[in-house]
């Protein structure tokens, strides 16, 4: 990567010049980026600030809320709402959305976001991200209600994530393939140094908490046996596996080099719907490994066609490359 790479406004502005994204959507996209940059600033000094610990409350979603989810979180809702088109948040430490405007109008903005995914791995200095998905209205809104927000993944106009790990990365699609950013020591600014990301339709790397294998479907286990049977097996090749306990840190891998994600429905979280968060984890993810090439299914559908009931719904995960995905897809189409 060159010294003069493009930050990320000179990205954005010629993406503007482009026609591809408007003006009101660069300074959203700019508020967020800086809402990531302040929440990495908050991680790399929350052991001298004491922030690492956990709270006493829990969130919607019955988890025990760290210092640093609800701190990522007041960032998020400082900044988005500088954009005039955000009519409303959707987070995953807040039960109810967070209405903005009495009136939304067609044209204006919903934010979803999971302000600090993978929390469980800060007070061991593991990888951590927030995720983020931008509905633009197609339509007023005429009713301020949790259901108002409900709409399936397609509908997306942005989405993105940010990786606090060895470097701070900001990961973004506007529907127009997929750009990665690092932030830049001492100038602060996010530089564009992963122009056009692709996604390898090929792999030998999944991606499970394997602890969970008891609890799996069959066309998941069979999945997964069929990988660990290796070169003498189905598949006639060896697979690696990893699981690093935060999604931001397994899609951004997934990104970078290929691999397989699977947080399957199974009979542990089956009354829930699964583990992961529709509207601000699996719809952002689902977009941006699909705008770079690659899947995202539930198993039985794509996962960005899945018509939302509630706005902390979860759902089955499997993504990565097209033709891992495919294959678990042609097992449930089997076990159907
Ligand atoms: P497990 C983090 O809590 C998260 O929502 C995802 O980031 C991650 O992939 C998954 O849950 C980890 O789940 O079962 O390993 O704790």
């Amino acid at each position: 990567m060159s010294s003069d790479s493009q930050t990320l406004r000179q990205f954005l502005l010629a993406e503007q010049r482009q026609g591809r994204v408007e003006q009101d959507m660069v300074l959203l996209i700019e508020d967020i980026a800086t809402s990531c940059r302040t929440i990495a600033h908050q991680i790399r000094n929350g052991a001298f600030l004491n922030i690492l610990g956990a709270t006493e409350t829990s969130n919607v979603q019955g988890e025990t809320q760290k210092q640093l989810d609800v701190i990522a979180n007041d960032i998020f809702i400082k900044h988005c709402p500088n954009c005039a088109r955000v009519a409303a948040l959707v987070s995953e430490e807040i039960d109810d959305v967070i209405w903005l405007k009495d009136a939304p109008k067609a044209g204006d903005y919903l934010v979803y976001f999971d302000p600090l995914d993978g929390s469980s791995n800060l007070n061991v200095n593991l990888s951590v991200g927030s995720i983020f998905s931008i509905v633009e209205l197609a339509e007023d809104i005429t009713e301020l209600s949790n259901e108002a927000v409900l709409f399936s993944g397609a509908k997306q106009v942005c989405a993105g994530y940010s990786l606090y790990g060895p470097s701070t990365s900001l990961i973004l699609t506007t529907g127009h393939g997929v750009n990665g950013f690092t932030h830049k020591i001492g100038t602060g600014e996010f530089n564009l140094t992963f122009p056009d990301m692709r996604l390898p339709e090929e792999t030998e790397e999944f991606a499970i908490n394997a602890s969970r294998f008891k609890k799996w479907d069959a066309s998941i286990t069979r999945y997964v046996e069929e990988c660990l049977e290796g070169k003498d097996g189905p598949r006639g090749k060896t697979f690696n596996m990893r699981w690093t306990a935060s999604m931001v840190a397994e899609v951004h891998r997934i990104l970078m080099r290929g691999g397989i994600f699977l947080y399957p429905k199974d009979t542990g979280n089956a009354d829930m719907g699964g583990k992961l968060r529709l509207l601000y984890e699996a719809n952002p993810m689902g977009f941006i490994v699909e705008q770079a090439g690659g899947k995202a299914s539930t198993g039985i559908e794509r996962i960005l066609d899945v018509e939302p009931t509630s706005h902390h719904q979860r759902v089955s995960v499997i993504l990565g490359s097209a033709s891992e995905v495919d294959l678990i897809d042609s097992y449930y189409k089997e076990n159907a």
